[in-house]
């Protein structure tokens, strides 16, 4: 082929419809693919994540060849891999001597900024397009935010509901009357759980030989690699859609919020990562989920509830992440300085609920949303722990993790450490709600009911002190502020009492070893 159209494909643009695909013409274009040393270790990913991401390329590689495209794929072991991105795209333009590149732009800032750099490296013309794989552009959430104090996500999901038409009447009002039904959403698991488990597919040859890969490679980083189960096509994902729809989105919205030990599926969709890397349509998703309820095969609570996390919140964290960087990732409006403890890593705690979140991170790559939010997060608020480390963890451990939609999750909506743009307020909480919302507590060594001392749930102090650490900042925040007469009215020695139980315990916790989240030289 001469001076074809070179088109270099990252590993979270799996989609045959890429927009940088599009209007191509086979015969006159060259798809780069490149397994590079650098994205495999920005941070130190989850086993799992890497064997995900490699075989999930490695897949798409095949099908497009098989579909009749020319795909340059590059191996991670392949000879003379310089490791990035642009190092990969200056050898290919080597090999084939390109008239153009066209790269649809990268979902992450930092690769985003190489892209950016391209066409000033290159001879060729570069042209960027714009990922519309995602329901609202970067300019129209620009034009969203513009002059709004507080960019409340539930506005923003009704602008979307409104574009999608998704759940809207012929006269513009929302199916049901409601816009949210999560009222109904927050069933404890005491009754009715009986989830059947989302389906794990079993490796094929090149999802063997990326294992291999992976164990060799990467043998030192966090999470168990096997078994693997995660879907690595297209097909495998709309499996894993069609069962979600067949046999969990019924009871999705009321145990949305729901916490069993030892179980991590639940009624969650478990489609995050096919979604996140181009296998799924996001927004076909929606409309099955719409249909399911037009066919009374699941409640508007459910449905809506998911359809909600997707052109919501999903949306909504793209939007505000490319809104705020490159300062979000630096934000610390708390100030919180404390090393991550070392049984983030480790799973070894007496704390029930937080042993079991780590487990299930080791094991699966995955934890549900409530999880990430309210036992881990939530620690990680309240004890004050570094949002660096923090953020590190998240975009390690998590096989759907991709800093454009974890570090908006972590740094705004766990560790408020924006300053309260995305969060009205902090997600704080005493064992109390672990307690109402899990099975957790029961066979706890640590007792939920008992406020200080030794033997206290850690939450129950760690609330406290959090709170008083940051009265100034929350004191007049007005959905968390009238919780300080609670705690004047306790008066000083309780305080004192709270106050020295939470510091005994942060005193106690050992700090996480260097070396997990990134190589250290
Ligand atoms: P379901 O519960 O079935 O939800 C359906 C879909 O909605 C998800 O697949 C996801 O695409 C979307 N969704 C739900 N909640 C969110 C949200 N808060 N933000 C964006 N999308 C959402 N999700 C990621 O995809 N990658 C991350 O790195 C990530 N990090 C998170 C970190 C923290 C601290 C928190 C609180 C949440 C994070 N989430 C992240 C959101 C959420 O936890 C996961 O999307 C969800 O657990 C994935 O499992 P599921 O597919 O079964 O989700
Ligand atoms: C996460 C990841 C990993 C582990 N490895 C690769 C890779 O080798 N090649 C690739 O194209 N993408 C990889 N990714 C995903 C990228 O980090 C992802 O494409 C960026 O986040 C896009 O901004
Ligand atoms: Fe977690 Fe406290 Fe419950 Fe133990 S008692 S499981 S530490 S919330």
């Amino acid at each position: 082929m001469s001076n074809p159209v070179l088109v270099p494909v990252l590993g979270d643009q799996l989609t045959r419809t890429l927009s940088s695909l599009r209007g191509c013409a086979k015969e006159d274009t060259v798809i780069l693919m490149m397994e590079v040393w650098d994205e495999a270790t920005y941070v130190k990913h989850h086993k799992q994540k890497i064997a995900l991401i490699f075989s999930a390329m490695r897949h798409f590689a095949a099908e497009l060849r098989d579909a009749g495209w020319s795909v340059d794929y590059v191996k991670l072991t392949d000879e003379d891999n310089s490791g990035s991105f642009t190092g990969e795209v200056a050898r290919a333009i080597e090999r084939h001597a390109p008239r153009k590149l066209r790269v649809t732009e990268a979902g992450e800032w930092r690769v985003q900024q190489q892209i950016e750099e391209w066409p000033d490296k290159f001879a060729c013309e570069v042209e960027i397009l714009a990922d519309d794989r995602f329901i609202c552009s970067h300019a129209e959430f620009r034009d969203w935010a513009e002059g709004r104090k507080h960019l409340t996500m539930e506005h923003f999901y009704r602008e979307m509901r409104r574009k999608t038409g998704l759940l809207m009447r012929d006269d513009g009002k929302p199916v049901g009357g409601e816009w949210n039904y999560d009222a109904e959403n927050r069933q404890s698991p005491d009754s009715g759980i009986n989830p059947p488990p989302a389906p794990k597919f079993a490796p094929d040859d090149i999802t063997g030989e990326v294992i291999a890969l992976v164990k060799e490679r990467f043998g030192d980083h966090f999470g168990d690699l096997e078994p693997f189960g995660w879907p690595v096509t297209s097909d495998q994902a709309e499996e894993a859609a069609d069962a979600f729809f067949a046999q969990r989105i019924e009871k999705f919205g009321p145990y949305q919020d729901a916490m069993v030990h030892g179980s991590d599926d639940l009624y969650h969709s478990m489609l995050s990562t096919s979604i996140n890397l181009g296998l799924i349509d996001p927004l076909a998703l929606c409309r099955c989920a719409e249909q399911a309820y037009s066919d009374g095969k699941a409640p508007l609570n459910s449905v809506e509830g998911f359809i909600r996390q997707i052109i919501g919140w999903r949306e909504y964290v793209r939007g505000f992440y490319w809104l705020k960087m490159p300062g979000l990732a630096d934000d610390n409006a708390l100030n919180a300085a404390r090393p991550l403890p070392e049984f983030f890593w480790t799973g070894e705690t007496e704390m029930r609920c937080l042993a079991d979140c780590v487990r299930t991170t080791r094991e699966d790559a995955h934890a549900h949303h409530i999880q990430r939010l309210m036992v881990l997060g939530n620690f990680c608020l309240i004890a004050g722990i570094d949002p660096k480390a923090v953020q590190d963890w998240y975009l390690a451990v998590y096989a759907d993790a991709f800093e454009w939609v974890e570090l908006p999750n972590v740094a705004a909506m766990v560790l408020y450490a924006d300053g309260g743009n995305l969060a009205t307020k902090p997600y704080a909480a005493s064992g109390n709600y672990i307690n109402k919302m899990s099975d957790y507590c029961k066979k706890c060594s640590y007792k939920v009911a008992q406020k200080t001392g030794d033997g206290a749930c850690p939450f129950n102090p760690l609330y406290w002190h959090f709170m008083d650490a940051n009265r100034e900042r929350l004191e007049s925040n007005h959905r968390i502020g009238r919780i300080y007469a609670t705690w004047d009215r306790m008066g000083e020695a309780k305080q004192r009492e709270y106050l020295d139980s939470a510091e005994k315990f942060l005193d106690s916790l050992t700090p996480a070893s260097e070396g997990w989240a990134r190589n250290v030289n």
